[in-house]
């Protein structure tokens, strides 16, 4: 354990109760920033000012839609607390209190139980992991032709080191049944509107049996904060950050197919091409990541100096399998170039890992760069978009243009 405040004891006397200050937002606002989403409208406010977060980009207020400025991931591999994204689907309680919370388990289990903290925190060996939160809409915006839900850039993603127990030890206090099929979570948040569905989340039993699959109480070295689902979430590493339920508060085993709203009717995308209008496809769940790279140190537009070295930095991520490698590519379907880039550390394969690459003399505008990354089974991310109506699982290269002068 690196960081004491987290210790299983800690945990259950320290982490009380976790409450969020109502946003007192539009008070600075004034300031705005250029997504660069195709067609616009582009611009969204930064907010200084929302409750436990630094400046962040304002998608939506309530429930909270907040994305992380791109100027956060060149300052290192880990996303800090208060700069992360925040998404939830419905309304989120403001206030959860640790020592009255309880996880429930049920369904296809030998004895259904009720956990404190502590029993959670006692279930077994207490496990890190840096591990990446990307939201399965993930730069949606920028999605051409255009879809709908939120337009979000490439911010809603962040990096962070979880601690936790695994989510095996928790739902061997209950005992699976012969038959169980599938593990299921929800949180304490509810819908706004009558009627309308509770964000129910599950995964097949094998992910759920995973060593590094956890029921998280630790972000980067602090209890989670509300926002981001204190007291407990799940972390399924390498898979979109749907399945990460914050607030746990019901797991139920499941010994059939999940029928609910956010499995069977949403989050889900074509199992071959569509184009837009198509209906009819046949669809599954989004699940897990494919690779991505991007270039932090320079902006789409910026100027470099012509004749000089030019340093170029960035993050990649091999989706749910380790990083192999990241190319600078040139314009074109595999008709341009390729450099191969030197990575940084390696904080695991589920990390942000940064790259870098030095072009010895800029002789010319660097007209639609791009880097591309590899995993190690060989995944590499695609020239073209690979369209969907949803705009999930983006992995297309990402480009920009430099203009030399
Ligand atoms: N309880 C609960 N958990 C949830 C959600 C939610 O609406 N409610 N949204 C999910 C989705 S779609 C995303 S992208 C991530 C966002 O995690 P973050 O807010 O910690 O960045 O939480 C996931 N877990
Ligand atoms: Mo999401």
């Amino acid at each position: 354990m690196s960081d004491p405040r987290l210790t299983r004891r800690a945990l259950i006397a320290g982490a009380g109760t976790a409450a969020l200050a109502a946003p007192v937002l539009g008070q600075k606002l004034g300031q705005f920033i250029d997504l660069g989403l195709p067609g616009g409208p582009s611009l969204r406010p930064l907010e200084p000012q929302f409750p436990g977060k630094g400046e962040m980009i304002v998608q939506r207020i309530r429930p909270p839609l907040l994305e992380t400025p791109m100027e956060v991931f060149r300052q290192g591999i880990i996303t800090p607390n208060d700069r992360f994204f925040v998404r939830w689907n419905w309304a989120m309680p403001t206030e959860v209190s640790a020592a009255k919370h309880r996880v429930a388990i049920g369904g296809a289990v030998k004895a259904p139980v009720s956990l404190t903290l502590d029993d959670i925190a006692s279930a077994g060996e207490t496990v890190e992991i840096t591990a990446i939160n990307q939201c399965a809409g993930n730069g949606r915006g920028l999605s051409e032709p255009r879809v709908t839900g939120t337009q979000w850039g490439n911010g809603a993603m962040g990096c962070a080191k979880w601690t936790g127990v695994r989510l095996k030890d928790v739902l061997a206090k209950a005992g699976l049944a012969e038959g169980a099929k599938r593990v299921r979570f929800a949180g304490l948040d509810v819908p706004m509107t009558t009627g309308a569905p509770q964000f129910i989340k599950s995964i097949p039993l094998d992910i759920a049996m995973r060593d590094d699959v956890l029921i998280a109480w630790g972000m980067n070295g602090e209890p989670l904060p509300l926002l981001h689902g204190f007291p407990l979430r799940i972390v399924v590493p390498g898979w979109f950050s749907t399945y990460w339920v914050k607030m746990l508060s019901t797991i139920e085993v499941l010994s059939s197919e999940d029928e609910s709203h956010y499995v069977a009717e949403t989050y889900r995308w074509p199992t071959g091409p569509v184009k837009p209008g198509d209906k009819d496809f046949a669809t599954i769940p989004i699940t897990a990541m494919p690779p991505r790279a991007f270039i932090t140190s320079h902006a789409d537009g910026a100027a470099v100096a012509l004749g000089q070295p030019l340093v170029l930095e960035g993050i990649a991520f091999g989706g749910d399998a380790g990083l192999a490698r990241v190319d600078l590519v040139g314009a074109g379907d595999g008709g341009g170039w390729e450099i191969p880039c030197t990575l940084g550390p390696d904080e695991g394969p589920y990390a942000f890992r940064r790259w870098s690459l030095t072009i010895p003399q800029v002789s010319d505008n660097l007209t639609q760069i791009g880097v591309r990354a590899i995993n190690v089974n060989g995944v590499a991310q695609p020239a073209e978009l690979v369209w969907n109506p949803s705009g999930y699982a983006r992995g297309v290269i990402e480009r920009i243009s430099l203009r030399a002068q």
